[in-house]
């Protein structure tokens, strides 16, 4: 452990949490950062305070100025070399990942591949930032658009993916002419120095300052809502709990500021008559117990036709069996720990009140002790007969628990009528959440899978056909809907949120006529 901590340039003690592009600071009572693996403290660090937060954020401002002169695709070639630079460090950041917050091994890794796939894609983006051009009403006059950069952009990340979410944000905006400002999760902190480390010597090495990526770890009073009331940032980029959300929304809302927010999901996956049971059984076993059940994406509800439900739930029963779980680290094992002892407890409160509410449990949902599960962040993953009344099927629990609950008729729909009728009954049910991230259909009838890809179906931000609700590619919009907060980033033109988009109008006549035909005077 200590190989890696110094190959990815941590100390065991006191790493200071703050970097301004030239110095790491941090005056705030060190923290021990504790491994959810087996409960031990991997290292410390020192949070930043009020005054240093204050510093690093007149850097990043100062940063924004020299920064938006570089020309964009030159913006991208080092965004391409921060990308290289974590396909070098690949193997051991995504081993940090698995150590701090306990994903597995392929998942460690897979979120540091999310951040080379960014990389590569904010790199062509960067030659790429188009705006469009209009034709004027007026003779001899020409209107277009241009994107220009923003400012300094706040980045608050949480802990299920620590660095991937940074990286959707921080490599678009960097292209995009931005600096930003990273508040990392207090969970994480590991992570997110080790990543600014790489990111400012690939700045240091493209002669650019390293203030484009600053870090401000510290409190939610010396950093978090500073950040949300500071008009320095046009935007704040936030994801983690929808109460989290609103909070950002109404304090930057206050001073007319942009929030792009990632928050809660209820993700649902239904299943229909029509459906491949062993291509869902699999979906459902990777969307609901892969990452223990903490992406915001993951899958907490299914919705199954009651002609297959039984035989559904007998094979995600037997998957569920065949998981193992343990040491993130191990080769084999496909559920780690949970983040900390809260959501475990969380786990077992949830299940409660199913069981208040006249839920049944059908499997799992124990917390798991024993020198096999030390530390005591273990829990079986739980599959329940629930109602989707339920108040607790409302709730994003942040742990691996689905909520079974079934639709339609007992046989197949026999007619288009009838077929439509259930479909229907399903959508309502899938939207019938607070929450609006992502959403997926299997089936193979035409008709199912285009009313729930109509307007009238899911409204979700992600909706999938045969798919499970995570590991969206970063190529696509991410976000959703209602509770989710709106906001879309990473791919397709989540970019336009970190620019400022200017209309231009330029008259190359000699006369100066009013549009809207408006004569004046004379
Ligand atoms: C998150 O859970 O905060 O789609 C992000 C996914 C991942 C990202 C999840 N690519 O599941």
């Amino acid at each position: 452990m200590h190989e890696l901590l110094s190959r990815l340039g941590l100390a065991r003690d006191e790493n200071l949490g703050g970097f301004d592009g030239e110095h790491w600071l941090g005056t705030g009572t060190p923290l021990d950062v504790i491994t959810p693996i087996d409960g031990a403290r991997i290292a410390s660090v020192r949070p930043i305070r009020r005054a240093e937060y204050e510093h690093i954020v007149a850097r990043a401002e100062a940063a924004f100025r020299t920064w938006r002169e570089v020309p964009a695709p030159k913006r991208g070639e080092v965004v391409r070399r921060l990308g290289d630079a974590l396909r070098a460090h690949k193997k051991d950041l995504g081993a940090l990942v698995t150590l701090e917050m306990g994903k597995i091994t392929a998942e460690g890794e897979g979120e540091v591949q999310e951040m080379i796939d960014v990389c590569d894609f904010a790199c062509g983006l960067s030659r790429q930032l188009h705006g469009l051009t209009m034709h004027s009403e007026r003779p001899r006059h020409r209107m277009y658009e241009q994107w220009h950069p923003l400012g300094v952009i706040g980045v608050i990340t949480a802990f299920n993916f620590p660095v991937a979410v940074w990286s959707w944000n921080a490599a678009i905006a960097a292209v995009c002419g931005d600096t930003t400002v990273w508040k990392p999760s207090p969970k994480t902190p590991l992570t997110a120095i080790a990543t600014t480390h790489l990111a400012a010597r690939v700045c240091r090495e493209s002669g650019v300052d390293p203030a484009v990526f600053s870090l401000a770890f510290g409190s939610v009073e010396d950093v978090g809502e500073p950040m949300l009331a500071d008009p320095r940032f046009p935007l704040v980029s936030a994801t983690g709990s929808t109460r989290m959300g609103r909070r950002a929304a109404e304090v930057v809302g206050r001073r007319l500021g942009r929030t792009l927010l990632e928050l809660g999901g209820n993700n649902a996956v239904i299943v229909t008559s029509h459906a491949d049971l062993d291509l869902a059984t699999r979906a459902i076993l990777f969307g609901a117990v892969g990452t223990a059940g903490q992406r915001c994406t993951s899958t907490r509800r299914i919705l199954v036709h009651r002609s297959v439900r039984d035989e559904l739930v007998k094979r995600l029963v037997r998957a569920y069996a065949t998981v193992r779980i343990g040491d993130p680290r191990a080769a084999g094992t496909l559920m780690g720990p949970l983040v900390s002892h809260d959501a475990v407890a969380a786990v077992q409160s949830a299940l409660a009140r199913l069981k208040e509410e006249g839920g049944e449990v059908l499997y799992g949902g124990a917390p798991l002790d024993g020198p096999a599960f030390p530390g005591g962040h273990y829990v079986e993953p739980c599959i329940a007969a629930a109602k989707h009344e339920y108040r607790i099927v409302q709730e994003e629990t942040f742990a691996p628990i689905l909520y079974v609950i079934d639709y339609g008729g007992t046989s197949r729909p026999r007619d288009h009528v009838t077929l439509l009728g259930e479909m229907r009954e399903a959508i309502a049910l899938h939207n019938a959440v607070p929450q609006g991230l992502s959403g997926s259909i299997f089936t193979h009838h035409l008709v199912e899978a285009e009313a729930f890809l109509a307007h009238t179906g899911s409204d979700c931000g992600i909706a999938n056909v045969n798919i499970g609700t995570s590991g969206a590619e970063i190529g696509g919009a991410f976000g959703g809907e209602k509770d989710t907060g709106g906001g879309r980033e990473s791919g397709s033109d989540a970019w336009k949120s970190y620019m400022r988009r200017q209309t231009n109008t330029l008259n190359w006549g000699m006369d100066l006529p009013l549009s809207q035909g408006i004569t004046f005077g004379e």
